[in-house]
């Protein structure tokens, strides 16, 4: 083994070998690479189209060969089996003929979405030593070149910076002169490897990187492939950020990928634009959170003209990533003219799914129920005995495609598995059909339209204000996003605070940008429960009354 593998090894918490034993004699790990996924279609339809951004169209045939290009460029700077790369695209077709590249050189993305700064980067490639990062030259505004060159600074195992776009610094890799070297001969990756690294939203510090196998995230594409019956017919669309599990694997780019349809990369999900891709390309299935269905739902009455046209193509509409307010569900047919499903899924693993002839009912009042047979969930009480079905209760999980830990996180995962079980936070109730009803959650996070925000990650950036005594951050009811970041905080004797200078401060401190505070309270003291802890149940009582 290499010294990157067994580096690597020790800090991943497989699955127990018995484990293994069933998933593999049960076929649900097929052995496969999410390289083969690809080369299957490609073999059986070559000159379809496979790949569709604002400047190209690419039929599987032209993608194998981009991607094969790649992964003997990756080879060629170096990287091999094993290593890790920071790669931070937008919805781009190079997006997906860099993950695919990876995948067949057995390089591991880590996928930082753009929306990331330069706090979040450097955490993400030290915790995974990367060698690489793969960024666009510029993106929204932001310079992200000058960004990645700023990471190879502050984190000496980046070697290289690849960069898509009008690259302005002589020290980048142009990703068009990785794309125009010899393909790779090199061997692909066992399927028992780690693929990918996908992000955790954290509910400590800064985000946990989440290691899913091949043999893993393969079955996670293809179960929610054969769940939203895709075919060779569908054109999926990519709205979401594409590193977001969601539109890689829930099906997907990779599930739309395995069955020979079409990928159609949207640069965002702004509904005017979206509704007119949906139609302009056929788009017969996409996935979105509620926040965008929301404003989907209300610029799809001002282009009503447009709803024939697109209800001859669409019919899925998937939604999740945030709980979905049951009377926003029902106008989702009869506005968009599509089917709903509810996704209630986790990077972590466990996807529920409503089912294409579940009742309505099913579809607009619950979260759906596992994707896969060998799911196992429980719901459990805080004193971990199960609840009477129909009760709340803690939603634990363990499957062929949940992992057993988060990579390099000994100490953390020791609180959030327990006897092979991820401890998912959420709380939740057994509705109509054994399907799961999303109830709230135990774990100090806010979700502020899809982004996870770690409670504990904007209490330490507050810290960093000299004005600040105490913090704490909680979600604040919002109409469009369902929360926001709101946080309270008690002041040094003498001091004084805006909302403005808290978000400078988080400014300052290169963080994502939805992670600023919206919301700024100030207290004499904060609330406490009665073992001391901050009590943020009444917080956020007495936010939403001021
Ligand atoms: C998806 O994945 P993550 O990793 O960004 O976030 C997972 C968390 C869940 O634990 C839960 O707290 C929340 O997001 N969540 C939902 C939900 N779907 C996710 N809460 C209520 N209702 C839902 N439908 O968000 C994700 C991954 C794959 C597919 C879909 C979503």
């Amino acid at each position: 083994m290499s010294d990157r593998l067994a580096w690597e090894a020790e800090r991943l918490a497989p699955w127990p070998p018995e484990t293994v034993d069933r998933y593999r004699a049960a076929g649900v790990w097929a052995d496969r690479t999410l390289f083969d996924l690809l080369t299957d279609s490609a073999s059986s339809t070559p000159d379809a189209v496979a790949v569709v951004d604002d400047d190209t169209t690419l039929t599987y045939r032209q993608l194998v060969d981009a991607t094969l290009r790649v992964a003997g460029g990756l080879r060629r700077l170096g990287l091999d089996r094993g290593d890790a790369v920071v790669v931070q695209l937008p919805n781009t077709a190079e997006f997906v003929i860099t993950v695919f590249a990876c995948f067949r050189a057995g390089v591991r993305p880590v996928l930082a979405l753009p929306a990331l700064r330069d706090r979040e980067l450097v955490h993400l490639a030290t915790t995974s030593e990367a060698a690489a990062a793969v960024v666009p030259a510029q993106w929204r505004g932001h310079d992200h070149e000058a960004m990645a060159h700023r990471l190879t600074a502050a984190v000496p195992t980046i070697g290289t910076v690849v960069v898509t776009g009008a690259s302005e610094h002589h020290d980048s890799v142009p990703f068009d002169r990785l794309a125009a070297g010899e393909a790779d001969r090199g061997p692909q990756p066992p399927a028992s490897d780690v693929a990918l690294f996908l992000l955790s939203g954290g509910t400590t510090g800064l985000p946990k990187l989440i290691p899913r196998t091949h043999d893993d995230y393969v079955y996670n594409a293809i179960v929610s492939a054969d769940i939203c019956r895709l075919d060779a017919d569908d054109r999926y669309l990519v709205v979401l950020p594409a590193g977001h599990n969601f539109p890689l694997g829930c099906p997907g780019i990779v599930g739309t990928l395995a069955r020979g349809g079409a990928v159609v990369m949207a640069p965002s999900p702004e509904a005017s634009a979206a509704l007119a891709a949906i139609e302009r390309h056929g788009i017969t299935v996409t996935a979105a959170v509620p926040a965008v269905a929301q404003r989907w739902l209300d610029g799809a009455g001002e282009t009503a003209a447009g709803a024939a046209d697109r209800r001859a193509t669409w019919r899925l509409l998937q939604v999740g990533g945030s709980r979905l307010a049951d009377e926003i569900a029902r106008q989702v047919e009869p506005t968009l003219g599509c089917r709903l499903q509810q996704v209630f899924g986790m990077a972590e693993g466990l996807l529920n799914f409503t089912r294409h002839d579940d009742p309505d009912e099913v579809v607009s009042a619950t979260q759906g129920r596992p994707a896969s047979e060998h799911d196992e969930v429980r719901i459990l009480d805080g004193l971990g005995r199960a609840v009477t079905p129909g009760q709340v209760g803690e939603l634990w999980t363990r499957g062929p495609y949940t992992i057993r830990g988060y990579f390099n996180a000994g100490a953390h995962n020791r609180t959030a598995f327990a006897d092979g079980w991820y401890r998912t936070g959420d709380l939740v109730r057994l509705g109509a059909g054994g399907n799961l009803v999303v109830e709230g959650r135990s774990k100090d996070q806010i979700n502020r339209g899809g982004e996870k925000i770690s409670a504990e990650e904007i209490e330490n950036l507050a810290y960093g204000l000299p004005a600040v005594e105490l913090a704490a951050a909680v979600s604040v009811p919002d109409p469009d996003l369902g929360e926001r970041v709101g946080l309270c905080v008690v002041l040094r004797p003498g001091s004084t605070l805006s909302l403005d200078e808290v978000r400078a401060h988080f400014a300052a401190s290169e963080v994502a940008r939805f992670k600023y505070p919206e919301r700024l309270e100030i207290y004499e003291d904060l609330p406490l429960t009665n073992v001391g802890k901050v009590d943020k149940a009444r917080l956020r009582a007495d936010l939403e009354e001021r």
